[in-house]
């Protein structure tokens, strides 16, 4: 049979294959190992089954692309959580994690969560996102709206990424009662929330197949040159071609349409952030 690699302890790889089979227990079959070819979480393989509920891993599909961290392949699209308040919102993470989505190949999208703290907030959060052209939900694990999430994961594999403490976890097992994933209380002190999302695994939670990170605060650049960061921007990109000069850096240069736009087209802490990252890739390219 095929199935998906959902989860790795030791030298145990959980796979699943079809929706109504339970999770197979399978080790690696020799050729695998001698090849060095051990599969990740998110890969199509090959089990020959040996017992109830066991099997051998005796080949795996080629992958579609691979994430170093998490660890995970073939992924569709990664899910940016955030909350209204508590944790305070990072939008610096949530744009660093769109372009990491971006450079990755992957489908980017926001999830803002814990929506009832402050209807308004969460209102305008939302706005930046749509003006840039990112697609958006708004959510409330807490009073069960999330009802319309699902739809946009449905077939999908997606990445849940953002600080910890938004409630990706929450999320999860609210989708998925079964699941039953730990979900620790924002810690007062720093506001942050702690990090608990230990193992990479793939969760079947509303018709798709989701992978929870631990909440990571940071988030390295790409390996990319500083003028292939306007394509992580959409609502940047699109003025860029309206600038005086066609190598504009959307910074100091005179006659720069995307300047202009700060504010309105161009939401003002997109505009920041890219700002932000440009110099930081700019130090990167000299360090090298
Ligand atoms: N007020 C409120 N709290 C929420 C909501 N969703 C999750 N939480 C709480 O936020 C905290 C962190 O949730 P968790 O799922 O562990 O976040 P994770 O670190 O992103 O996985 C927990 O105390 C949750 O009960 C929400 O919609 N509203
Ligand atoms: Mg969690
Ligand atoms: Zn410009």
């Amino acid at each position: 049979m095929q199935g998906r690699v959902v989860k790795i302890i030791n030298d145990f790889y959980y796979v699943q294959g079809n929706e109504k089979n339970a999770t197979i227990e399978c080790k690696l079959k020799g050729n695998l190992i001698k090849d060095n070819n051990f599969p990740l979480v998110g890969d199509v393989v090959l089990v020959e089954l040996t017992g109830e509920g066991q099997g051998m891993i005796s080949d795996l599909s080629s992958r579609e692309n691979r994430l170093v961290k998490p660890a995970v392949a073939n992924v569709d699209q990664v899910i940016v959580v955030t909350s209204v308040k508590n944790p305070k919102p990072n939008l610096q993470l949530v744009d660093r994690l769109l372009v990491w989505a971006y450079f990755e190949g992957l489908q980017g999208m926001v999830c803002i969560n814990k929506r009832e703290l402050d209807y308004q907030k969460a209102q305008e959060l939302a706005e930046i996102y749509k003006t840039s052209e990112i697609n958006t939900t708004l959510i409330s694990v807490k009073e069960n709206d999330l009802d319309h999430l699902p739809k946009f994961f449905e077939n999908k594999t997606s990445v849940l990424a953002g600080q910890s403490g938004v409630g990706k976890s929450s999320i999860l097992n609210t989708l998925n009662p079964d699941l039953n994933l730990e979900v620790n209380p924002v810690s007062r002190k720093a506001g942050t929330g702690k990090h608990t999302t230990r193992h990479c695994q793939l969760l079947k939670a509303g018709g798709g197949f989701l992978v929870d990170t631990p909440g990571f605060n940071k988030k390295k650049l790409p390996e990319i040159v500083p003028e292939q960061l306007e394509l992580a921007f959409p609502e940047i990109k699109k003025h860029s071609s309206d600038c005086k000069f066609n190598d504009c850096s959307h910074r100091k240069e005179p006659d720069c349409q995307v300047k202009k736009l700060v504010g309105t087209d161009i939401p003002t802490t997109r505009y920041e952030h890219f700002v932000k990252f440009f110099e930081e890739l700019v130090d990167m390219e000299r360090s090298f």
